[in-house]
């Protein structure tokens, strides 16, 4: 504000100002009254420690001991050959040749992405990560990647954690120049719940590519390839890695099942290969590849196609390790783990255990495991923190092979149970999301096909309905709009086509669509939108704000709010960030590098008959007293 007094006073403009100009002018010193970001987010502690943390229940905080991760590892020798420096050196086709040469099998971290999304909604937050990139990158050089980005990440950092997605990506490239960044990429969903336009998907594409992206895994939540190309076309556009994953369901092993084959996965990889991508993905999100299924599926695979196979599972089930096994015997490429403290249950299976489970063959991945269980230390100091949103899992959940729920899911839908008061009836929940897939035509469920059986269990629950009634008088019912919008062909196309008695009930009389969405969509008018977030921002938008507000305007325009109203909430330690603080608890806060401001909670008043309270802080010794309403 001083600087702008400054620079347009009319005589500072006219570059007349004599010497004694600033001191002949206090207007100049006439500050506005702009809360500084430190104060901001006092506000926000403040706000906080009354209110709490939406999914955070009070019971469940705590205080944490600092941590006590002091690893140190070694430079990496600057010529070291790693699958990042293959790709940069000699382009994303030689990438997939070395993947093929390589004797042993080769690992993705999903720690920073999965692994959280799956174990605690998606919550962990960008200091927790850029805390231990650095150290993980010399630690673990021989990964084949690190999945950090995409999924359901990016909506969860603007939407809850009051954090730039961009800027986090940004910051793991800088600090893992030598690894190669893996996001996970909706297709024709991007990083959304919905279609976008073609052109919207390109743009969105070159620019993850540009803030760090290498490997973009792609994949249709109904398997329909035409919804994938448009993807797969844009990263190769870019020389990057396009990774076109398969979503596995149902059991190839089950002779009853007739949909879901051996057969219908060769053929998909065939089309995928032919559609330009470098590396197929079998995506298990649900953790239903039996190990045995796991070792004919990559050996069909292995034999029908010249690409590397990837593979992904989750540990809900309990036998990822095994699954991996025969995978590898099968000749599997590259298969993803998660750091131990952050794997198991609906996460990845440990990174650690996989290396041990696979001592005496010839296919253990090179890892330093000592290594890899000092990082480790750093996650289980981390964990903790998150324990709020955790989805209460303890062990191995065997119903996942009749309910086909991924991991991601299991503990989003318990929480929009919970809020829809149903949380004693989640095993009632579980069961309608199986019939409800049969009344589907059994599809392939994964984000944001999984949302929609979800949200029809949930809607069938709630109303005490049963699929009898759902035929004999669906044409009464108010459907949710996101099953209304699958049956609109909104999603694309299931495999098999939809069953078309259902199709009629719950369209009521509306034509669906019988081509891919984008083929009709209109293209986004970027000028037009950058207007638009110009006005909500007040300054010209970068190309990710375009199109962050593209994907999300709702939930960017509350993002831009709350940062205006509390600063730069990043800056805060996690545990005050999601609990506030406690009377006679000290905090460090430095937003400014090397100026750290120390803030204790001194008193909490009784709430005021207005029904806001003060809290008194000590601010680098200052006193400082912020009133906050009460709303519980
Ligand atoms: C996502 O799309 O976010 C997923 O993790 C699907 O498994
Ligand atoms: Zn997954």
């Amino acid at each position: 504000p001083f600087l702008k007094n400054l620079v347009n006073h009319p005589v500072f403009r006219s570059g007349q100002a004599p010497t004694t100009f600033v001191d002949e002018t206090p207007a100049l010193f006439d500050l506005e009254p702009e809360a500084q970001p430190t104060t901001k987010l006092i506000h926000y502690v403040a706000t906080t420690t009354v209110n709490g943390f939406p999914g955070v229940d009070s019971d469940d905080t705590k205080y944490y001991a600092p941590n006590s991760y002091n690893a140190k590892f070694a430079e990496l020798a600057p010529d070291l050959e790693t699958a990042k420096t293959v790709l940069d050196t000699q382009g994303a086709d030689a990438m997939g040749q070395w993947l093929l040469s390589q004797d042993k099998v080769l690992l993705t971290d999903t720690t920073m992405r999965d692994a959280h999304q799956s174990l605690f909604a998606t919550r962990m937050r960008t200091k927790d990560m850029v805390n231990i990139a650095g150290d993980m990158q010399k630690a673990l050089p021989e990964l084949f990647s690190a999945e950090v980005w995409g999924g359901a990440t990016f909506d969860v950092a603007y939407r809850f954690l009051g954090e730039d997605p961009w800027e986090r990506l940004r910051q793991l490239r800088k600090l893992m120049p030598k690894t190669l960044l893996q996001m996970l990429f909706r297709g024709s969903n991007a990083v959304g719940y919905q279609n976008y336009p073609d052109n919207v998907i390109q743009d969105f594409i070159a620019a993850s590519a540009e803030n760090g992206v290498d490997v973009f895994r792609i994949f249709d939540s109904l398997n329909w390839v035409p919804q994938m190309t448009e993807s797969i076309k844009a990263v190769r556009d870019t020389g990057k890695i396009a990774e076109a994953a398969m979503a596995y369901t149902g059991d190839i092993l089950d002779p009853n099942k007739t949909k879901y084959t051996t057969k219908y996965y060769v053929d998909l990889a065939q089309e995928l290969q032919a559609s330009g991508a470098h590396i197929i993905g079998i995506k298990d999100m649900a953790g239903l590849l039996k190990p045995q299924a796991a070792y004919e599926l990559v050996s069909a695979l292995k034999a029908a196609v010249d690409l590397p196979i990837h593979l992904h599972t989750h540990d809900t089930t309990g036998n990822g390790i095994f699954t991996y096994a025969r995978a590898v015997e099968a000749g599997v490429d590259v298969v993803d783990v998660a750091s131990s403290a952050m794997s198991g249950t609906t996460s990845q299976p440990s990174t650690t255990a996989l290396y041990y489970a696979l001592s005496g063959n010839k296919r253990q991945p090179d890892l330093n495991v000592h290594d890899a269980e000092k990082i480790d230390e750093y996650w289980s100091n981390i964990r903790p923190y998150y324990a709020g949103f955790g989805n209460k899992l303890n062990g191995a959940q065997t119903d996942i092979y009749q309910t086909e729920m991924p991991g991601g899911q299991y503990s989003n839908l318990q929480q929009q149970a919970n809020a829809l008061r149903l949380g004693d009836r989640w095993d009632e929940i579980k069961v309608m999301y199986t019939t409800v897939n049969e009344m589907f035509g059994d599809i392939s469920k994964v984000t944001p096909s999984s949302k929609v059986v979800g949200d029809m269990a949930l809607f069938m629950v709630q109303n005490d309905l049963t699929a009898a009634d759902i035929y004999d008088h669906g044409e009464t019912l108010d459907f949710p709009e996101s099953v209304v919008s699958f049956f609109m062909g909104d999603l694309g196309q299931p495999v098999g086509g939809f069953p078309e008695d259902l199709q009629k009930i719950i369209l009521k009389g509306k034509q669906p669509l019988t081509v891919r969405p984008g083929a009709l969509a209109q293209p986004v008018d970027f000028a037009k939108v950058t207007a638009e977030v110009t006005e909500l921002i007040g300054h010209e938008p970068s190309r990710e704000e375009v199109l962050s507000y593209i994907m999300y305007p709702k939930v960017y325009a509350d993002y831009i709010a709350r940062q205006n109203e509390f600063g730069p909430m990043t800056y805060l330690d996690t545990p005050t960030f999601f609990q506030g603080m406690r009377v006679g608890e000290r905090v460090e806060i430095e937003v400014t590098k090397g100026r750290k401001n120390i803030v204790v909670l001194r008193q909490i008043t009784e709430p005021n008959p207005d029904g806001t309270r003060s809290l008194f802080f000590e601010v680098n010794g200052q006193s400082e007293e912020i009133i906050v309403k009460d709303v519980n």
